[in-house]
C-alpha cells in the first residue's frame, strides 16, 4: 500500500530544517517529507503591507479586467488539475476522485467569479424626494485574510480568493500547517496567472506558519475581512479579536450534520447518499454526515444495509484506484475518534461496525481506520459534539416533528438532509420551522455541495457564507448614494430647516 509508494518518507524529519520550519508530512505513511520555512512576524507584516499597498491600485482596476486574472487562474488549474490533485492526495490523504473533485471545485468557482466580474450589481431605489436619485454601489473592501483548514486545502482558498479578487480585494493566505505544499502550488499558479495577465503580483500573498501567524493576521487593522475555516474553538478565538478592532469576519466552522430518513425514502438511494456523506473523505469534511435520524420502522433494515456497505469499503492508500477511504490526517485525529467511540459506548451506544485501526504493519505511523456506525439510545453529549472522523451515530424517531427537534438539537448548523418520497415532509424540512442549517437537502447526502449556492451555516457554524449566490457581498463594502439633480433642497422625512 502507501508505504511502498512513499517509502522515502521516514520517521524523522529530513535534515536541513531550522527549528521554526514546518515539517511537511503525508498522512499516507505518517512520515515526514521535507521542511518549508515559516514566515516570521516581520514577513507576515510585510505581506500584509504589500497586499494593502496593492489594493490601492487593484480596487480601481475595472472588475471585468480583474476577472481576466481569475479566468487565467481557472485555465491553469485545468492544465495542472492532475498535479494539484496529487498534492491534495499526498498532503490531505484524499482519494484520487475526491482530490480531482476538489480541483474541479476550484475551476468551477473561477468560472463563477469571472461571470461575477460583470455582475457586481447594486440596486437603485426610488427616492422619496423630487429630483433625487437613490442608489447603492458595491466597492472593493480591502485586504482579505484567508485562514484555511487541511481538509479542503485548495478549494476553500479558491472560493475565497477567486471571489475576493474579482471584487477588487487583495488576499493574504495562511493555509493549514498540515497542507503547505498544496498552498505553495496554488500560490505559484496564481502568481503565474498574474504575470500572464499583467495583474500586480502583490494581489496575493502566502504566509506559511502556525497559530501565531494566523493571529497576526487576525489582529492586523489592515486586514479588512478575516475569512476563517476551521473548528468552533478556532472561531471563538478569532471572532472577538476581529470584532475588537471592528474588522469583518466570515466564519465557516464545524458542522454536526444530520440526515432524517423517513419510511417512504428510496432506500437504495439513501444508502448511497449516506455512505458517501458519512464515510467519504474519511469523515473529514465539515459537511460529513454525523447523525442519522431514522424512522423506527425502517431503522433495522437501513442500518443493516449501511453496515453491509461499510464492510465492503476499501480503506487504504488514497492513490490506489480501488480505495474509497484514505487515512485520517494525524494521530491526534485518531485519538479523538477512539475517545468518541468509547464515550458513545459508555452512553449506551452500540458499535455496529468499524473503529478498528487498519494497516498497522504496512504503515505504522499512519492512521487508517474502519469507518464506524454507532446506534445510540439518545442524543448524548458526544453525539452533539463534532468529532472530525468517520463516525455516524444512528438515532430513531417516531413522528416527523420529533425528527426535526432531534435534528436541530445540536450547537452546530451547517448541512442537513431528508430522505423521503413524501412531499409534505420534504417541504416541512425545508420550511422556516424545519432544518435550522445553512444547507438543507432533499434526497441526497449532507456533503458535496455545488459552488453555485452560498456555503455556510448558522449557530456555532459561525453564520458566514462563501462561494456562490450573493456571498460575494461579504467581500465588498456597500455605499448608498443620494444625488440631488434639482435646484431645490428638500429634506428627507419632510424636515424643515433654513
Ligand atoms: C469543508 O469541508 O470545509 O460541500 C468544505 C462539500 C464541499 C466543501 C466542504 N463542497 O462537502
Amino acid at each position: 500500500m502507501a508505504a511502498q509508494r512513499l517509502n522515502h518518507c521516514g520517521a524523522q524529519p529530513p535534515l536541513g530544517g531550522d527549528s521554526g520550519d514546518l515539517v511537511c508530512r503525508t498522512p499516507i505513511t505518517g512520515g515526514a517529507m521535507f521542511f518549508l520555512p515559516c514566515a516570521g512576524a516581520e514577513q507576515v507584516d510585510a505581506a500584509v503591507g504589500t497586499a494593502h499597498a496593492t489594493f490601492a491600485s487593484w480596487r480601481t482596476t475595472p472588475a471585468p479586467q480583474r476577472g481576466r486574472l481569475v479566468k487565467r487562474l481557472g485555465e491553469l488549474l485545468t492544465e495542472y488539475k492532475e498535479d494539484l490533485a496529487d498534492l491534495v492526495t499526498l498532503e490531505a490523504g484524499k482519494i484520487r476522485s475526491e482530490a480531482l473533485g476538489e480541483v474541479q471545485e476550484m475551476i468551477d468557482i473561477c468560472d463563477f467569479a469571472v461571470g461575477l466580474s460583470r455582475q457586481l450589481y447594486g440596486r437603485t431605489m426610488p427616492s422619496e424626494r423630487p429630483g433625487h436619485r437613490l442608489a447603492e454601489c458595491w466597492h472593493p473592501l480591502g485586504v482579505v485574510g484567508v485562514l484555511s483548514a487541511f481538509n479542503f486545502p485548495a478549494a476553500v482558498w479558491a472560493w475565497n480568493t477567486a471571489v475576493a479578487l474579482v471584487c477588487g480585494d487583495t488576499v493574504v493566505w495562511k493555509p493549514s500547517e498540515l497542507t503547505p505544499l498544496t498552498a505553495v502550488a496554488c500560490d505559484a499558479l496564481l502568481a503565474r496567472a498574474a504575470k500572464d495577465t499583467g495583474a500586480p503580483p502583490g494581489v496575493h500573498q502566502l504566509v506559511l506558519g502556525d497559530r501565531d501567524t494566523g493571529q497576526q493576521l487576525v489582529d492586523d487593522d489592515r486586514v479588512a475581512l478575516v475569512s476563517a475555516t476551521g473548528s468552533v474553538r478556532m472561531g471563538r478565538a478569532v471572532a472577538p479579536r476581529v470584532a475588537a478592532r471592528f474588522g469583518r469576519c466570515l466564519l465557516e466552522l464545524g458542522g454536526n450534520n444530520g440526515a432524517v430518513v423517513a419510511p417512504s425514502a428510496d432506500l437504495d438511494l439513501a444508502v448511497r447518499g449516506i455512505v458517501f456523506s458519512a464515510a467519504g473523505t474519511a469523515g473529514q469534511r465539515c459537511t460529513t454526515l454525523r447523525r442519522l435520524i431514522v424512522h423506527e420502522d425502517i431503522a433495522d433494515r437501513l442500518v443493516d444495509r449501511i453496515v453491509h456497505a461499510y464492510h465492503r469499503l476499501p480503506v487504504g492508500d488514497p492513490f490506489a484506484a480501488a480505495t474509497l477511504v484514505g487515512p485520517l490526517i494525524t494521530a491526534r485525529a485518531h485519538e479523538a475518534m477512539a475517545q468518541a467511540l468509547e464515550r458513545a459506548q459508555a452512553d449506551g451506544g452500540k458499535l455496529l461496525t468499524g473503529g478498528e485501526t487498519l494497516l498497522r504493519d504496512e504503515a505504522p505511523q499512519a492512521r487508517y481506520v474502519a469507518p464506524a456506525v454507532v446506534r445510540m439510545p439518545a442524543q448524548t453529549a458526544i453525539v452533539r459534539a463534532e468529532t472530525f472522523a468517520p463516525i455516524v451515530y444512528v438515532l430513531t424517531y417516531r413522528t416527523f416533528e420529533e425528527a426535526i427537534t432531534l435534528h436541530n438539537e445540536v450547537p452546530q448548523g451547517l448541512s442537513s438532509s431528508v430522505f423521503t418520497s413524501d412531499q409534505r415532509e420534504a417541504e416541512r424540512f425545508l420550511a422556516a420551522d424545519g432544518s435550522d442549517c445553512g444547507i438543507a437537502n432533499v434526497n441526497l447526502g449532507t456533503s458535496g455541495a455545488e459552488i453555485g449556492g452560498a456555503f455556510g451555516g448558522e449557530k456555532a457554524t459561525g453564520g458566514g457564507r462563501e462561494s456562490g449566490s450573493d456571498a460575494w457581498r461579504a467581500y465588498m463594502r456597500r455605499a448608498t448614494h443620494t444625488v440631488n439633480y434639482s435646484a431645490e433642497l428638500p429634506l428627507a422625512q419632510g424636515v424643515d430647516f433654513l
